[in-house]
Order: C-alpha cells, then sequence, then structure tokens
C-alpha cells in the first residue's frame, strides 16, 4: 500500500485535475476500493446550536453579522433541546451529531456550556463533533477531555483566495487551531467550499493545503456554495457539476485514508451527480432535513438514493470512552 503523502506540489495535484474525466474517476475510484468499502456511507446530522450575529465576515455565510441575511439570531440553545435534537437525528439514522456555532472563537464560559452537550451525545452512543470557531491550545485539550471526537474547521477555499472571502481572519489561523485540534488529539474534520469564485488552481491549492497538514484530516468535506441572499456571495456563479466532481476525485487520491464527505449543496445535485461523487471517493454525507441555516435532502429521500445504489450506512465504531 502507498505511504500516505505529506508532499504534494501544486503542479503535481494540476496535473490531477488535468487528468480526462474518466481517467481520474478510475484512479480515484481503485485508490477508494483500496482503502474503503465501496459501498459504505457515513452519516452525520447537523445542529446549529447558537445562530447569527457572529462577528466574522465570511462572504458566503448567512450568520456573519456583517449581511443582512434575513436570519433571526439566537442565544446558546439549552442542552435538553440538543439531546432531543440528538435523538431524532440518532433515530433516523445518523452515527454522528455535529453541533455548530456562529462564533469566531467560544470564551471559555461559553465552552462550558458546551461540553456537557457533547457528553450527553456521546453518552448516547452518537460520535461526536462541534465547530466553533478558533480554539487555543488549552482549549483543545478542555474538549478532548470531554470526550470530543472530531472538531470541524474547514480552511474554506486556497491561501491565495483567502482575502478575497474571509478579511477578519486569516488562513494562518486557521491552520493554526487545526494544529492546535491535532495536538490535542482529536480527530480533524476539515475541508472547503466550492463556488467562492475560486480558480482550479485554488482548488489545487486547497487540497493541497489540507494533505499537507502534518497528518491528513480524518474527515474533508467539500461543499457547494449554499447562496446566501443579501451576502456578497449571492449571485456567484457556482463550478459546473465536472469541476467538483474532480475536486473530489483529486481529494480521495492525494488523502486515500480521510474520508471526503459530500457536504453542503446536495439540495441542487441530481441523484445522478451524487452517485458520481459516491464513485470518485465520497463516503460521507451530512443526513437531515437541516444544515445549520438552509436546507438538504429529506432521510426518505437520502434513504431512497442508497437503496437505489445498494449503499449502507457505516456504523459507530471505536468511540473515544470518556
Ligand atoms: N463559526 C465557525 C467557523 O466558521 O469555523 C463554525 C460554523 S461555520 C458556519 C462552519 C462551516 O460551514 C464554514 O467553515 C463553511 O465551510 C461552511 N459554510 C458556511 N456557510 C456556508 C454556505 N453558505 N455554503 C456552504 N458552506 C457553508
Ligand atoms: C461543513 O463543512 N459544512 C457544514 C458543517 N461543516 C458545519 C455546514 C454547511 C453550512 C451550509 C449553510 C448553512 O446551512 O448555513
Ligand atoms: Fe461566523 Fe463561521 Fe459564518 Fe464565518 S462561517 S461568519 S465564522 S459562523
Amino acid at each position: 500500500m502507498a505511504k500516505l503523502r505529506n508532499d504534494w506540489t501544486l503542479k503535481e495535484v494540476e496535473a490531477l485535475f488535468a487528468l480526462p474525466f474518466n481517467d481520474l474517476l478510475f484512479k480515484a475510484h481503485s485508490i477508494h476500493r483500496q482503502n474503503f468499502d465501496p459501498n459504505q456511507v457515513q452519516v452525520s446530522s447537523l445542529l446549529n446550536i447558537k445562530t447569527g450575529a457572529c462577528p466574522e465576515d465570511c462572504s458566503y455565510c448567512s450568520q456573519s453579522s456583517k449581511y443582512d441575511t434575513a436570519l433571526e439570531r439566537e442565544k446558546l440553545m439549552e442542552v435538553d433541546l440538543v439531546f432531543q435534537q440528538a435523538k431524532e437525528a440518532q433515530d433516523k439514522g445518523a452515527t454522528r451529531f455535529c453541533m455548530g456555532a456562529a462564533w469566531r472563537n467560544p470564551t471559555d464560559k461559553s465552552l462550558d456550556k458546551v461540553i456537557p452537550m457533547i457528553q450527553g451525545v456521546k453518552a448516547m452512543g452518537m460520535e461526536t463533533c462541534v465547530t466553533l470557531g478558533m480554539l487555543t491550545q488549552e482549549q483543545a485539550f478542555t474538549l478532548k477531555e470531554a470526550g470530543l471526537d472530531y472538531y470541524n474547521h474547514n480552511i474554506d477555499t486556497s491561501k491565495e483566495h483567502y482575502s478575497n472571502v474571509v478579511t477578519t481572519r486569516n488562513f494562518q489561523d486557521r491552520l493554526n487551531t487545526l494544529e492546535s485540534v491535532q495536538n490535542a488529539d482529536i480527530h480533524v474534520c476539515s475541508g472547503g467550499i466550492l463556488g467562492l469564485g475560486e480558480n482550479q488552481i485554488d482548488r489545487a491549492s486547497m487540497l493541497r493545503s489540507l494533505s499537507n497538514l502534518k497528518t491528513h484530516p480524518d474527515s474533508v468535506p467539500l461543499n457547494l456554495l449554499v447562496p446566501i441572499l443579501g451576502t456578497p456571495f449571492e449571485n456567484i456563479k457556482p463550478p459546473t457539476e465536472s469541476k467538483f466532481i474532480r475536486t473530489i476525485a483529486v481529494a480521495r487520491i492525494m488523502m486515500p485514508k480521510s474520508v471526503v464527505r459530500l457536504s453542503a449543496g446536495r439540495t441542487e445535485m441530481s441523484e445522478a451527480m451524487q452517485a458520481l461523487c459516491f464513485f470518485a471517493g465520497a463516503n460521507s454525507i451530512f443526513y437531515g432535513e437541516r444544515l445549520l441555516t438552509t436546507d438538504n435532502p429529506n432521510t426518505n429521500s437520502d434513504q431512497d438514493l442508497f437503496a437505489k445504489l445498494g449503499i449502507n450506512q457505516k456504523q459507530v465504531d471505536n468511540l473515544q470512552s470518556v
């Protein structure tokens, strides 16, 4: 089995993107089969535990306070409501529950309120994930102690394109948090968004940054921008389907053991498009009617799609003990 690589050059990544579509998909699918059950998909459900009024200016986001997006702000959710939502997600078949907060970073006080949520969801037998913004090293250790399985923190786009998307933090800030999470031995979930006005080199550069981390992220979500009215990117032209599928295939080749998640944007994707994404190496989805603030396909249609494709859902394994 080939060694995991952390030394991809941009030229090499660009060469993968430049392969004829069928050659690229064949290569990605072959690697996928060597590392995973090709008919198994992991499903995670999302819950926004704190909505809106975020001080960051991410040009794609409904929750930034800088844009008028018609989203009602809400304070941190009560823990019982979180458990109720987690239970519903579990009953529908989700094995991981990911809680997101519209924060630039959590204060220590707010982190204290998230910890019982993590512990309670874990006690239900689900894998836990949170996405709370930038963390200090100390906070990452605290989350590890609480038993957190995954921390989601996306690099979103290339280092080169980053300042066209967000100006209130920089690319290195994202890498610093990822390093703190890795130091704390929490599984890293990090990926990006396609459709932020980036070009092919940006997509290559973004994947290169992910694959050249100290260790590959355990999970790599690839989102298609969900356009949000009122944000600077409300009318941006989406990438073509083949560009999106190619990005999944290249991620699969570069990070052969990482779980690649076909993330936001599935409501706009046909069944055939999603099937091709699975063929190209995607083996996880967000499952449930809601992402954070926008819609996702309903669970019945996802179950229907899984049945048509003969896909089975991955069960929880190796839950870290609290
Ligand atoms: N505030 C924290 C942060 O930004 O890290 C956590 C929540 S934030 C909403 C989580 C991720 O959702 C972002 O990093 C981005 O990749 C993704 N996201 C946000 N809005 C999106 C949109 N409209 N379309 C696709 N992905 C989006
Ligand atoms: C990720 O990569 N995508 C999810 C999750 N990680 C937190 C979020 C998608 C958000 C889509 C827009 C919304 O619902 O607000
Ligand atoms: Fe805030 Fe996260 Fe949205 Fe950026 S992506 S505005 S940090 S909630």
